[in-house]
């Protein structure tokens, strides 16, 4: 089952703007920025949440691309392993998304070497929202890869009732 962080953090406002600083060479910009729009859009269609995309800034989700470390305590440590992190709802830093780019992103996952990034994406804004790891297998919070090649990528009855329960 879904479970939130210690005292449930969450976004006080249903509108939560979100930024993108850094694109990747992976994809182009149409692609990185499709795949945070469906990723969120999947999130925003289960609860009574607004998403808007700023350009210039403060945002409160703020998504990168980042090699090893990056500016926090959890420096990314190259190809495979740790694939992006995000920070629970919160000021500064909280409700960010970084990925890592020492991974190959794509938008299919066609190869077994490269990682969705809306598949990675919709997991790591589930903990930007304040979902933490699902017990329930089907969930896109259960902590498995096995999704991230699939087109049909959807939230789980475990998911939404989680985002439901918090907002
Ligand atoms: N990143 C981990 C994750 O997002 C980071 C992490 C480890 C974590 N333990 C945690 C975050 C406890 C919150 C609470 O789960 S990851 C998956 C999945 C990762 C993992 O790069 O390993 C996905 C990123 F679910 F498949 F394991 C995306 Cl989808
Ligand atoms: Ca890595
Ligand atoms: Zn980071
Ligand atoms: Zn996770």
């Amino acid at each position: 089952n879904y479970s939130f962080y210690p005292y449930h953090p969450k976004w006080k406002n249903r509108t939560i703007s979100y930024k993108i600083a850094k694109y990747t060479p992976d994809l182009s910009r149409e692609d990185v920025e499709r795949s945070f729009r469906l990723a969120l859009k999947m999130w925003s269609d289960a609860a009574p949440l607004n998403f808007v995309k700023v350009i210039h800034g403060k945002a409160d989700i703020v998504l990168s691309f980042a090699h090893r470390a990056h500016g926090d305590f959890s420096p990314f440590d190259g190809p495979g392993g740790v694939l992006a992190h995000a920070f629970q709802p919160g000021e500064g830093m909280g409700g960010d998304v970084h990925f890592d780019e020492d991974e190959t992103w794509t938008t299919g996952g066609a190869l077994s070497i490269s990682f969705s990034l809306f598949a990675v994406a919709a997991h790591e804004l589930g903990h930007s929202l304040g979902l933490t790891h699902s017990r329930d297998p089907s969930a896109v919070m259960f902590p498995s890869y096995r999704h991230q090649s699939s087109k049909q990528y959807t939230l789980s009855t475990d998911d939404v009732l989680g985002i439901q329960r918090l907002y």
